[in-house]
């Protein structure tokens, strides 16, 4: 099932899911997710003075929080995890028996991300998709922890660009009622299909919710609609995603997608449709199996600080590129910040917050299947507490098990996910 190395523990590079589940010795045809894990030639250490950092503003993160409990609340029917049980047994291979190797193929599946930068925070990734005959373009967030398309049509308290279906001659109206809950709102409508396409490619019937109510939490951003990249076994439409229909007409050169996600660069990501951008990654490519064909789901087993300390969990981790920060169970995050001397709980923002002294040099680890990836420092500081405070706020929250999460839940956002070291 999983095919995943670290040949060296400097040369860190592509952290890849592999979905498929069969042993070791059949190749894996599955989709995979690589993320640039990028590299480092020493250690991500980084040492930040509060004069010089910005303040922290709790806003997008209590909102992000409340939305992560209706986004995720109903994972434990869906992953293979439950309150108070550890994770999964994890087993890993070196590069060597891991047969799939994707190809390199950049620009022409490669689709640019807009990185939406609010107060040096990148809070969204997003590109662009065309609906419709003939085509309307919207902005639309990629977000690998949920399973449905989305566009806002004769929607009167949306704010963004919204799809005329009676100007697309192709669009088909399945009469179904659509609702689904994301980390950043809640939205509803009706299930339609029409033409969609993004990065050069075109899929005809695409179902997608045109929804007329989108709650406040979507208000105010960039993007007009959002694109699952997760499995459509927990599609609220019941119906293939994008992705899926691409793979299932052939059109990908190989079985997986990836993506690149840029740091405080309004352009330079990418999702690469099928391929992988090897300018983007460097050493070899690092393999994670896929817990369950529903989130983006791997086998996480560790988070640090600096090479000794280590909270030695089994959990369950979600790639999820639609959410800002990373989550993690109440009980390892206030482990992970005890090993940091200073932090303290912040419950001022609410109880998933914590604080650290700023001037710590911190060289923060996750490890997947027994292999560590560094977090930046410059990633994980959400800001000081006031103007000159000498307490950041840490980008690692908790996930309280009270608030039914499963106590061996983690939800690995772009915080991680664009971090290098
Ligand atoms: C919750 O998950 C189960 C198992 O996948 C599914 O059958 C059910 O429809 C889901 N409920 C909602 C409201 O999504
Ligand atoms: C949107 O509004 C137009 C004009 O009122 C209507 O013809 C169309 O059916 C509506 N579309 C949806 C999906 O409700
Ligand atoms: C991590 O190691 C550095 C030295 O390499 C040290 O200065 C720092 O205090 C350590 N941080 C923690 C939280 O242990
Ligand atoms: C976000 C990130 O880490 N990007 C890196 C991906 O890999 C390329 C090539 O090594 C780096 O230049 C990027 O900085």
């Amino acid at each position: 099932m999983l095919l995943f190395a670290f040949s060296s523990f400097l040369l860190a590079s592509v952290l890849t899911l592999d979905v498929n589940a069969t042993p070791l010795a059949s190749p894996p045809s599955g989709r995979v997710i690589p993320i640039n894990r990028s590299f480092r030639r020493h250690k991500p250490v980084h040492t930040a003075h509060s004069s010089t950092l910005p303040l922290f503003d709790p806003e997008p993160f209590t909102r992000e929080c409340q939305g992560l409990k209706r986004k995720y609340f109903n994972v434990s029917n869906n992953l293979p995890i439950s309150s108070g049980v550890d994770g999964l047994d994890i087993v890993t291979v070196d590069d060597a028996e891991a047969p799939f190797i994707p190809p390199v193929v950049i620009a022409p599946n490669s689709l640019p991300l807009k990185d939406y930068i609010y107060e040096n925070l990148d809070l969204l990734y997003y590109g662009l998709a065309d609906l419709g005959t003939p085509g309307q373009s919207f902005s639309i967030d990629i977000d690998s922890g949920s399973a449905d398309l989305w566009i806002p049509v004769n929607c009167s308290e949306c704010e963004g660009k919204q799809f005329e279906d009676t100007k697309s001659s192709t669009c088909k109206n399945s009469h179904r009622d659509f609702s689904v809950s994301y980390g950043s709102g809640e939205v509803s409508g009706t299930l339609m299909q029409d033409v969609v396409s993004m990065a050069g490619f075109e899929i005809r019937d695409q179902f997608f919710g045109a929804v007329c109510e989108v709650s406040d939490d979507f208000r105010g951003l960039p993007n007009d609609g959002l694109l699952g990249m997760a499995f459509s076994t927990i599609a609220q439409s019941g119906e293939p995603t994008f992705f899926e229909n691409l793979m299932e007409n052939n059109m990908l050169p190989a079985p997986m997608f990836s993506v690149h996600l840029a740091r405080n660069q309004e352009s330079g990501s990418e999702v690469c449709f099928g391929c992988m951008d090897r300018m983007k990654t460097l050493g070899p490519v690092k393999w994670v199996p896929v817990c369950s064909k529903t989130y983006w789901s791997v086998s996480m087993d560790a988070v640090g600080v600096n090479t000794t300390a280590l909270v030695d969990k089994k959990m369950v981790g979600i790639i999820d590129t639609g959410t800002t920060l990373v989550y993690m169970p109440d009980v390892v995050v206030s482990e992970f910040y005890s090993m940091i001397s200073g932090s303290k709980p912040a419950p001022e923002y609410g109880p998933e917050f914590f604080t650290y002294p700023c001037s710590t040099t911190l060289d923060i680890q996750l490890s997947f299947g027994g292999n560590s990836f560094s977090m930046s420092s410059l990633d994980f500081n959400l800001g000081t507490t006031a103007p000159n405070s000498p307490d950041c706020v840490g980008g690692i929250l908790s996930l309280g098990s009270d608030e039914g999460f499963p106590s061996n839940l983690a939800i690995i956002g772009d915080a991680f996910l664009k971090s290098c070291a």
